[in-house]
């Protein structure tokens, strides 16, 4: 579903420059960021034409909530082939995040529900607040996840958890979603943004190259076989290996100039 930009759809999206860290927040707080077609799009935008300063990118939600999902109250209108067109936006918009030329970074708090748990999937490294907590109602309202939740939920926590949170409404708190894999860092409450910003400035240390290359990758290799897989994953060493700013990286460490990896 191919809508054109709605004016009042302007600010769903906050955007803020620090240094090489983009950060976006959804800001439909009154709405507990639930996320209409505007704040589909606001997303989509958000994620083209990005420049080549930016080296990392963080996503958080304004309010007390991450996001409490899609907006029910478009929902009730849809014919069946308007779902499949809408799920098909959510699709390609989650896909650019996925995709996206740099890292995202998602820092959840509150309520991670529905969409606002498959925008979390996308990203690439997650950090909760011991606040958030993260549920999968779809079941309860009588539909179907439809933003790549069935993709990329099952890889992060196995088939039968999310069959589980989907049938019987079960949430999980954060302790439980880092226990399951669908966080990499837990947090006390208000500290997550810190974090996000923290991790983003390590990943804006990497070799821009590098950065790409695990993240457009990595996921592809995981999904074939071992030998392609392999094949594919000598290519892309090759490439990393020759640029400059590998060589120069390597030149460093040999001449003791770069730091060591130690325990933190
Ligand atoms: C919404 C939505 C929404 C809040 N669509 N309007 N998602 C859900 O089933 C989650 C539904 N929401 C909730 O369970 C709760 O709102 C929360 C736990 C997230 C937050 O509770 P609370 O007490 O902080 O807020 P609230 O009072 O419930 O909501 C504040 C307002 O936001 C209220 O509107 P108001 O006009 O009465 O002020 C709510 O109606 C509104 N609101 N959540 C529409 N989701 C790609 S397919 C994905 C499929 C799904 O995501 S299914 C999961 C949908």
């Amino acid at each position: 579903m191919s809508l054109p930009p709605d004016p009042s759809d302007a600010g769903l999206i906050l955007a803020e420059r620090h240094g090489a860290v983009l950060h976006l927040r959804l800001n439909r707080p009154a709405k507990r960021n639930a996320v209409n077609d505007g704040l589909v799009l606001a997303l989509d935008r958000a994620f083209t034409g990005l420049g080549s300063d930016v080296g990392c990118i963080v996503l958080s939600g304004e309010g007390q909530h991450f996001c409490a999902g899609l907006d029910l109250s478009e929902l009730s209108e849809r014919t069946v082939y308007e779902g499949v067109l809408h799920s098909r936006m959510w699709h390609a918009t989650l896909d650019k995040l996925q995709f996206a030329p740099v890292p995202v970074v998602a820092v959840l708090h509150g309520a991670t529900i529905g969409g606002g748990l498959e925008i979390a999937a996308a990203a690439h490294v997650r950090v909760a607040e011991r606040n958030a907590y993260y549920g999968l109602p779809e079941g309860q309202r009588g539909i179907f996840v439809g933003g790549g939740g069935s993709m990329r939920l099952p890889r992060l926590i196995g088939t039968s958890r999310m069959a589980d949170m989907m049938l019987t409404g079960r949430v999980f708190d954060a302790e439980e979603g880092q226990q399951a894999g669908l966080t990499n860092y837990l947090v006390g409450e208000g500290e997550g943004l810190a974090k996000g910003m923290a991790l983003a400035q390590k990943i804006c240390g990497n070799a821009p190259l590098s950065n790409f290359a695990v993240i457009q990758a990595l996921p592809r290799i995981a999904e074939l076989a071992p030998s392609e897989g392999l094949f594919v994953e000598s290519l892309v060493a090759a490439i990393a290996q020759g640029d400059p700013a590998a060589k120069q990286r390597i030149r460093a460490f040999l001449d003791g100039r770069a730091a060591k990896v130690a325990k933190q």
